[in-house]
């Protein structure tokens, strides 16, 4: 199957067992997950999710950095639950709500980071503003067997983009400059796009 090439697409190919060669992955996919958006950069990342919503079969999870949902090149992330007849869905998926964010520009399975037994993921958008231009964060989001939570329950910012000079953050009693080592991570990522770091120490 040939698709448009600016769509995106990933292919998933199933293992065969040939008694004389050994174990082959077969040249037909089994599954193909598609951006079905025009320069989606659908699939430029993809990997192992883990099992996120522990049922015994791995999940796989799909970036598209530059996916249009309301904001230009915000970036999605797609995951997909496996199943016995392969990847299902998607079951989840998150954006960057912020143009030009390139959600999704990095994903990867985080292990189980809280030990729940539910594996979490990890999605990096390397051009977001939080508040510094294109500073660039990360986001975790956990497993559960409901599937992964729908909003992170972390994120770390890059501090160091390409602001001209450091923001200055509202505080109860007036504005003052931000210390360049200021902590970050604690602050979520809705209140950092309005720019309400003082509220988050
Ligand atoms: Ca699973
Ligand atoms: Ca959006
Ligand atoms: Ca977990």
């Amino acid at each position: 199957m040939r698709l448009p090439w600016s769509f995106g697409s990933v292919v998933v190919l199933a293992a065969a067992r040939l008694a004389a060669a050994g174990d082959i992955l077969e040249s037909a996919p089994s599954w193909i997950g598609e951006g079905d958006q025009e320069t989606a950069r659908y699939g430029d990342r993809v990997a192992c999710a883990g099992d996120v919503n522990g049922d015994g079969f791995a999940d796989v999870i799909v970036g598209a950095a530059s996916f249009d949902h309301g904001e230009e090149d915000e970036g999605r992330v797609f995951v997909y639950h496996g199943s016995p007849s392969g990847p299902t869905g998607p079951v989840w998926s998150a954006e960057g709500d912020q143009a030009g964010a390139w959600f999704g520009a990095s994903v990867a399975g985080a292990g189980d980071v809280n030990a729940d037994g539910f594996s979490d993921v990890i999605v990096g958008a390397p051009e977001f503003d939080a508040p510094y231009s294109s500073e660039g964060a990360a986001f975790v989001y956990h497993g559960s067997v409901a599937g992964l939570s729908a909003s992170p329950s972390w994120a770390a910012y890059g501090k160091l983009g390409a602001a001209a000079a450091p923001p200055r953050y509202r505080t109860g009693r007036g504005v003052r400059a931000a210390a360049a080592t200021r902590p970050s991570w604690t602050c979520s990522p809705t209140a950092r796009s309005r720019g309400e770091c003082s509220t988050c120490k």
